[in-house]
């Protein structure tokens, strides 16, 4: 069975870089990966995808044909997937590689609250398949914005049975005081609603304290590795993380 990894988190978190930046890193370690860009919208890819939805549904043309803007249009596109799964699957499987690199729609509700992401997922080897959530850093620098963040990966968690890997992405743009303060909330929840005390957030403070509580037994509050497309800091670990995940720890055999 192939490794089947999915990018997930809200747009601009860095997903579709990050596929670009991985698929370097196992072709430098010589393995095979191929990418696959599930966003029907994506203007713009760092990468040339070898399986490409964008062949099948076009944003402009489901916006023409169902009359809708494009908010509108890019929900359609998500649902017409489904119909598009046994399609990925077969080119996915035509290809003889070590590992498949999903990128998820720009949109995080797209993929993580539409059903076609579960039935691609359901129909691709689930027990080779393992899902990387991208914390956007630049939300991650306030403690409402790492509450926030939680919340909303803590939904996108519910939604999903395979592997979940959090990662705080874009960790370049953290400045040494931003990662200090995270490495802070991640060890202790207390220091967390301090600063949100003084952060003098809207959030409730009661509230909070549910969510981060509800947060923490899920186990995606706790240090999450930070990494980097543009220096590739944490990559090596994020392939041993899969690794462990994904072959009980070891390395495929090299091509
Ligand atoms: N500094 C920095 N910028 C990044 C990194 N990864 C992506 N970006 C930038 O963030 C923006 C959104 O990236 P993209 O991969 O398109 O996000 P996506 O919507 O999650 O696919 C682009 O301008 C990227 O150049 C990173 O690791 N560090
Ligand atoms: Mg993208």
């Amino acid at each position: 069975m192939i490794p089947k990894i999915y990018f997930v988190g809200t747009a601009g978190a860095g997903k579709s870089t990050m596929v670009n930046a991985f698929k370097e890193w196992i072709t430098q370690l010589s393995y095979d990966a191929i990418t696959v860009n599930l966003d029907p919208g994506a203007e713009y890819l760092p990468y040339t995808p070898d399986i490409d939805i964008r062949e099948d549904i076009s944003l402009e043309g489901v916006m023409s044909e169902y009359n809708l803007g494009p908010n509108g249009a890019q929900i359609v596109s998500a649902d017409l997937m489904v119909e598009d799964v046994q399609k990925i699957k077969d080119l996915v499987e035509s290809y003889d590689s070590d590992y498949v690199l999903i990128d998820a729609p720009g949109q995080l509700e797209l993929f993580a609250f539409r059903e076609s992401s579960r039935e691609i997922i359901r129909q691709m080897d689930p027990e080779a398949s393992s899902m990387i959530y991208l914390f956007d850093a630049s939300l991650l620098k306030t403690a409402s914005g790492y509450i926030s963040s939680h919340f909303l990966a803590m939904s996108v968690l519910t939604r999903f049975s395979i592997p979940f890997l959090p990662v705080i992405s874009k960790a370049d743009l953290l400045v040494p005081e931003e990662r200090r303060n995270i490495s802070k909330w991640e060890s202790n929840s207390g220091e967390l609603l301090e600063s949100l005390r003084e952060e003098r957030a809207t959030i409730d403070i009661q509230f909070a304290e549910s969510i981060i509580s509800s947060v923490k037994s899920l186990d995606i509050i706790g240090a999450k590795l930070p990494i980097s497309s543009v220096n590739s800091e944490g990559l090596d670990q994020l392939y041993s993380y899969l690794q462990g995940i994904l072959e009980g720890g070891e390395d495929l055999e090299k091509r």
